[in-house]
């Protein structure tokens, strides 16, 4: 024990491993105290208690949102910074053109130099997790340290955090080691590093959903991509939600859109009120990623490796996603909103309500900008969700039917269409493309190839990656069909041309039609289209550009697509697997 650094609570654990990094990294970072998480609600109480005196959280109306804070980040850090980002293997090619890399050894020097001495006066808290149920073969455990009790309170929302983790640990023997500081919120002196080949993440600068709560994005995926390559399984971006039909079958669907392209909703969905009232029903699993292995059977096997949803406030109403904004009602720590004149919280898309003070606390003025920050989130309980599947916490995790990617395009790319098998699916995934959101720093709009929703999460080389993807396809495997959806086609006006949000269940009820043989589609060279009768669309009206737009190939604009695709998998040169080679020239092929 370093005899300079008081604990403010004793190590409770007997992990050599784990007390020998908890006092090395003290050594550097020179905390004031100690502390490690229990988990328990009075250690919460308490650090809630400590956050509301220094003015990191402020009280929300407890009237009409009870146990609910606001808090109000640096203006500087309010997003994920992917170019601060860096996955650092020791082969730059491991990590592939898709990551930032830098050498282990520089990075650690690089990052050291920043957490050198920068604990002292604070706390140093010690949060042991577990990502996905505690007693499932799929979860993972890992240890953050942090400066930072609103980090603390987020993993307490966010992940299974405190002593039935660390007890997991101890069994297991194995975590990942996660370290991060606040520093100065200085953007210049910012970094979120990830050694994968030493289960390691090191995250200096920022308090930020992603680059700080580290169990995320961090973790989840770019650790957990890694490992799930070597052992077999698949770490994804991804939503899952369950479908319940009127005869009560449940089919799970998995989902990869990009960062704020509708994950949260669709996983929350609440069916049209034809559908409602004929006894469909949607079970929320998952809101943003997914771990998924084959089981005996054969089929992928998926658990949510969160506890809590860290969604996007703007956009969330009583019409788009009625059950986020039941979840959110109390226990709710909220991020960068803006608030009402009587101290509840309000985003762009809530209501009318004219706000009082912006995501700044400043006076609300239109020209400022928008009131809450379009990136401005909410940290809530997955048990708060009225949704919630009964099934969510199995520790085998739940079957899935259905593997769905999409992502925000304007133009081109229908409604849905039905990859042919599963080496098209991969392709249809890899070749994905989006434009950019809030939910990273840069300009937003850009379209950019997000393949698979994870070009900033993938923890080695995209080619690698593809080639994992296809390993899966082997004799014995029941795997999922893929299908490519798009709720962002725009009309000639500028307007989208699907309503979306409830009415999505329309396009899954298809590919649910499609799983069991039952469904109707025509083949194109881009996969199986539903005519516009395949779809039930009683009850929405859709215009005849619409009806054109979104259930249509168009053969020119695919032709320069497909183009446009294969020079992106040139761009990963010989380790780009010749299967999506092949696929992209005999789909291309098709077109001509
Ligand atoms: P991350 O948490 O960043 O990973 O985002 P996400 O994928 O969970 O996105 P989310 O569901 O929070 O949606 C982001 C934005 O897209 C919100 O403003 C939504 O209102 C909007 N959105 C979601 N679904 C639809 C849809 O079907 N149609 C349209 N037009 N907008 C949608
Ligand atoms: C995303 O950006 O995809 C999010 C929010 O889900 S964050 O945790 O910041 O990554
Ligand atoms: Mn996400």
């Amino acid at each position: 024990m370093n005899a300079a650094i008081a604990p403010s609570n004793p190590s409770p654990s007997s992990l050599e491993a784990l007390n020998d990094w908890v006092q090395s990294v003290a050594g550097l970072t020179r905390p004031d105290r100690i502390h490690w998480c229990d988990g328990s609600d009075a250690e919460y109480a308490a650090l809630l208690k400590q956050m509301q005196a220094d003015g990191t959280l402020l009280p929300l109306n407890a009237d009409t949102h009870p146990g609910s804070w606001l808090h109000r980040s640096h203006p500087d850090d309010v997003a994920r910074v992917e170019h601060l980002t860096f996955v650092c293997h020791e082969n730059e090619e491991d990590a592939g053109p898709n990551n930032h890399w830098m050498a282990p050894a520089e990075a650690h020097a690089k990052i050291d130099a920043l957490f050198d001495g920068c604990m002292r006066g604070r706390t140093m808290y010690v949060i042991p997790y577990c990502m996905g149920p505690i007693d499932s073969p799929l979860a993972r455990c890992g240890v953050e340290i942090t400066d930072s009790p609103y980090v603390v309170a987020n993993m307490r929302i966010m992940t299974r955090m405190g002593a039935d983790a660390l007890a997991r640990i101890e069994r297991e023997e194995s975590f990942v080691r996660g370290l991060h500081s606040i520093g100065e919120l200085d953007p210049e002196r910012r970094y979120i590093m990830h050694f994968p080949e030493e289960l390691t993440i090191k995250s200096y600068g920022s308090g930020y959903g992603g680059n700080a709560l580290l169990g995320k994005k961090c973790h989840a995926l770019r650790i957990a991509s890694h490992q799930a390559r070597n052992e077999g399984w698949l770490a994804e971006h991804m939503l899952i939600v369950g479908i319940e039909n009127p005869q009560g079958e449940v089919h799970y669907i998995a989902a990869a859109f990009p960062s704020a392209c509708g994950k949260t909703n669709l996983a929350m969905l609440i069916p049209p009120e034809s559908y409602r009232e004929r006894g469909w029903k949607v079970w929320t699993v998952g809101d943003d990623i997914c771990w998924m292995r084959p089981g005996a059977d054969g089929r992928l096997y998926a658990i949510n490796p969160e506890a809590g949803y860290f969604g996007v406030a703007p956009g969330t109403g009583a019409n788009s996603n009625p059950n986020a904004l039941a979840s959110i009602q109390r226990d709710t720590i909220f991020t960068n909103v803006a608030t009402t004149a009587d101290n509840q919280p309000w985003w762009e898309g809530l209501d009318d309500r004219v706000p009082a003070k912006d995501w700044q606390g400043r006076d609300y003025k239109a020209d400022n900008g928008p009131a809450a920050h379009p990136n401005s989130r909410f940290t809530v309980s997955a048990k708060q969700c009225p949704s919630y599947s009964p099934h969510a916490e199995a520790a085998q995790g739940v079957p899935i039917s259905a593997i769905v990617f999409g992502g925000r395009r304007a133009s081109l790319v229908p409604l849905v269409f039905e990859a042919r098998d599963w080496t098209h699916g991969v392709l249809v995934g890899a070749s994905m493309g989006s434009e950019t959101t809030a939910a990273a720093t840069g300009q937003v709009g850009v379209m950019r190839r997000d393949p698979m929703a994870m070009k900033p999460f993938c923890g080695y080389n995209f080619a690698d990656y593809f080639a994992h993807w296809l390993s899966f396809d082997k004799p014995g495997a029941k795997l999922p069909k893929v299908f490519h959806v798009n709720w962002f086609r725009k009309g000639d006006g500028g307007k989208f041309l699907w309503p979306g949000f409830g009415d999505n269940l329309r396009v899954l009820e298809w590919m649910i039609g499609r799983v069991k043989g039952e469904a109707g589609a025509v083949d194109t060279p881009i996969g199986a289209l539903p005519a516009v009768a395949d779809l039930n669309l009683d009850g929405v009206e859709l215009s005849d550009e619409a009806k054109e737009k979104l259930f249509a190939m168009d053969r020119q604009g695919w032709r320069e697509e497909l183009v446009s695709i294969g020079r992106y998998l040139e761009d990963y040169g010989t380790r780009m697997p010749r299967t999506l080679h092949a696929e992209q020239a005999r789909i291309l092929q098709g077109l001509s």
